[in-house]
């Protein structure tokens, strides 16, 4: 008999490192990751690790085979400054990536007669404002507002958040003429901040490169200006919000994709916390033009009311518990060992 499992790709980047060790402790499910590289941590035994690409068709074919695969969190993708580098590879991974996945996520529901779960992490990279002018008008931006992304990264999320609608509502196969059952999910992260991993190739990246730079006394250059405003979120809450928006009961979501947030800050104003717990620590600006115009486009603040009414979503990390009880100490002692 097949194994029943939870898939998570790009199980080994920042927001699948946080996320597996989470599904882990639950316990409830075999997981089966995927990435291109080896793990950097140990999960048990309810475990089992692939290296390899996703857009490897017979490896997925070989997945399909193997296991009975009920969830699936797509987290693999090229984020926003290294996709505006390689776009048509972004797009490859980031599009073609989630198509397969999506077209095996329909295979199995096909084969299985029940939805499988496809949990997709979306970004504020799907939002487009014009002009700085309008992002101080249009602060608190929600789902259906400026969704004309500019760079290669945000389009390709907006493509996917679109396809994943499109495969649950026509329900039609990609390959077949059966009816076909995703229930797909997805949520638009703000920028994230882990104490455990820094992240690459985002654009959102000067936070907590500049929390982790001071933490190992290291200067740091920040690459937007200091007045650059988005919002964030502690990785905790982003892992939790993915758990609890798959366990959500299918009659309350109004909506395939959902904004959520925690905060809003400036640079300036990290900055300032960084160095309320790192007095010592060099911080100064030298911003890139192209990465400053990238987040000049994004929302200020989301919006987040439909998944706190439809599934109860509510960041347990507010900005001072973010700092304060999760970044800082954590920080501290990851560094200081
Ligand atoms: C990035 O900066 O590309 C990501 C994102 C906001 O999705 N962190």
């Amino acid at each position: 008999m097949r194994k029943k499992v939870t898939l998570v790709t790009g199980a080994a980047g920042e927001v699948g490192t946080s996320l597996v060790q989470q599904l882990a402790d639950t316990g409830e499910r075999h997981l089966l990751t995927l990435d291109l590289t080896p793990l950097s941590y140990g999960v048990g035994a309810a475990h089992t690790h692939i290296q390899g690409d996703i857009l490897d068709q017979s490896l997925l074919a070989r997945l399909v085979a193997e296991y009975e695969i009920e969830t699936i969190f797509h987290l693999a993708a090229l984020l926003s400054t290294r996709a505006e580098f390689t776009p048509e590879t972004a797009h490859r991974v980031n599009v073609e990536g989630t198509l397969a996945l999506l077209r095996l996520a329909s295979e199995q529901s096909q084969w299985r007669g029940i939805a499988v779960q496809f949990v997709f992490p979306s970004s504020i990279a799907v939002y487009g404002l014009p002009t700085p002018e309008a992002k101080g008008r249009y602060s608190r931006v929600r789902e259906w507002e400026w969704t004309n992304p500019t760079t290669m990264y945000g389009c390709n999320k907006r493509y996917c958040e679109l396809l994943g609608r499109y495969l649950s509502h026509h329900y039609k196969q990609l390959s077949a003429e059966e009816p076909v059952m995703i229930d797909f999910r997805s949520v638009r992260f703000p920028g994230l901040i882990s104490a455990f991993t820094v992240p690459s190739g985002g654009t959102s990246d000067y936070a907590p490169e500049m929390l982790h730079a001071a933490a190992q006394g290291k200067p740091y250059l920040c690459f937007v200006e200091p007045h650059v405003r988005i919002p964030f979120m502690a990785m905790p809450d982003a892992t939790n919000a993915l758990v609890t928006l798959a366990a959500a009961p299918q009659k309350n979501l109004s909506k395939i994709v959902y904004n959520v947030t925690s905060f809003s800050l400036s640079a300036a104003e990290i900055r300032e916390l960084v160095l309320g717990a790192f007095p010592d620590a060099s911080i100064d600006y030298e911003p890139d033009m192209k990465r400053q115009a990238i987040v000049e486009t994004w929302p200020a603040d989301l919006d987040d009311t439909a998944a706190s009414q439809d599934w109860k979503w509510h960041p347990d990390y507010d900005r001072e518990r973010a700092f304060n009880d999760y970044l800082i100490p954590n920080i501290k002692k990851r560094y200081s060992s």
